[in-house]
């Protein structure tokens, strides 16, 4: 099984994570859809990482698939509740720090534009989401150890991506000192191999 994905994408990074945590074996493919050679679009027709490609050459997109799939096929560390509202709960939380991580990602593109072309209210936009999304992520985490509670689960593993990908393209964003409860908890997922392996990489 292959793993096609950049180096610094959070959702690529969520993946690989999931993947380590439950041992499953594959090989990485660096491709970054940016670039001019980028095959991406030969195995996504959205040109988005990250793509699985599954031992019959099927593939599979997005992030969000792709994790589910790796559920499934391996009953190693179980990072989704089998049953519907606790496994609901946990997408949303996937959802919220995906979301976060588009903004935080179409902010990093406009960026790259020349001046002249970059629109300030549509940054100014994707930040508002960012802050509001960090916000309720800490109001939601509370004084847990944990994003639903008492266990290490697919909620974290989104939501470190997402601070991850914060730290690394935003360091101006002053979410450790705004949120200690988010700081503790991304100190407390570094702890961890996948996460250590994984930090992002220019
Ligand atoms: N919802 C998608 C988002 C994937 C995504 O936006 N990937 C970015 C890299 S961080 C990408 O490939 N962008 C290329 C493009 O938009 O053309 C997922 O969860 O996989």
């Amino acid at each position: 099984m292959q793993l096609i994905g950049s180096l610094t994408s959070p959702f690529v990074r969520k993946v690989r994570i999931v993947a380590a945590e439950k041992f499953i074996e594959y090989e990485l493919v660096i491709d970054t859809p940016w670039s001019e050679d980028t095959r991406v679009p030969e195995f996504n027709p959205l040109g988005k990482v990250p793509v699985w490609i599954m031992e019959d050459g099927k593939t599979l997109f997005d992030s969000r698939v792709i994790v589910e799939y790796l559920e499934h096929v391996s009953p190693v560390g179980h990072l989704l509740p089998k049953d519907a509202r606790p496994r609901i709960a946990v997408k949303r939380w996937e959802a919220l720090a995906d979301g976060v991580c588009d903004a935080a990602a179409l902010v990093f593109v406009e960026r790259k534009r020349a001046a002249d072309k970059q629109d300030p209210e549509w940054v100014k936009r994707q930040m508002a989401k960012i802050a509001a999304g960090l916000n309720m992520m800490s109001d939601d985490l509370g004084n847990q150890n944990w994003c639903t509670g008492e266990f290490f689960c697919l909620a974290d593993v989104a939501v470190g991506c997402a601070l991850g990908y914060l730290e690394f393209r935003f360091p101006e964003i002053d979410w450790r000192r705004q949120h200690s409860n988010l700081s503790e908890l991304f100190d407390r997922m570094m702890q961890r191999p996948a996460f250590k392996e994984t930090v992002p990489v220019a």
